[in-house]
């Protein structure tokens, strides 16, 4: 549930911040993201796991996986997920990528979020019942699957078979 607290944090930090921020940028930016650049503290695990969404009627389904032994590791990930939020909610202002933001703006939203972790990792699903809200999610994922599919395509790796 630790990305839960993440992401219900970056929520609070972004009703603070409004939407004055509409100019457009980066969907996934990993080196500038306060939230992401946690993914690059521990290059072995990024480099092993694997990430992919999915589109479906009523929202969209994110899954994580990592590889026999990286338990602690993405654990440990996790963890700095959850630090990052706690240090939102005592109000430190960190740069977003569109990713997190548009994820923050769901959660806002009212959307629904479970999270159900699996033998190799995580399972999240997004839905919500009001029809509104859907459509955000169908686009946040929709944007999420271009973006990353332009995002492995510029940098190679990350997309292994195990
Ligand atoms: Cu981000």
């Amino acid at each position: 549930m630790k990305k839960n607290v993440a992401m219900l944090a970056l929520a609070v930090m972004l009703l603070g911040a409004g939407s004055a921020l509409a100019a457009e940028k980066a969907w996934l930016d990993l080196e500038n993201c306060g939230m992401c650049k946690n993914l690059l503290a521990d290059m072995d695990l990024f480099e092993h796991m694997n990430w992919s969404t999915h589109v479906f009627s009523a929202g969209m389904i994110e899954v994580t996986t990592y590889p026999d032994g990286y338990k602690d590791r993405f654990d440990k990930l996790m963890a700095s997920f959850e630090a990052c939020g706690a240090k939102m909610m005592a109000g430190e202002q960190m740069p977003m990528c569109g990713m997190c933001e548009s994820y923050g703006q769901l959660m806002m939203s009212g959307a629904k979020m479970d999270q159900v972790q699996t033998k190799a990792g995580w399972v999240t699903v997004m839905t919500s019942q009001d029809p509104k809200v859907v459509e955000m999610i169908l686009a946040h994922g929709r944007r999420t699957i271009d973006e990353y599919a332009k995002f492995t395509a510029a940098n190679g790796a990350h997309d292994h078979a195990h």
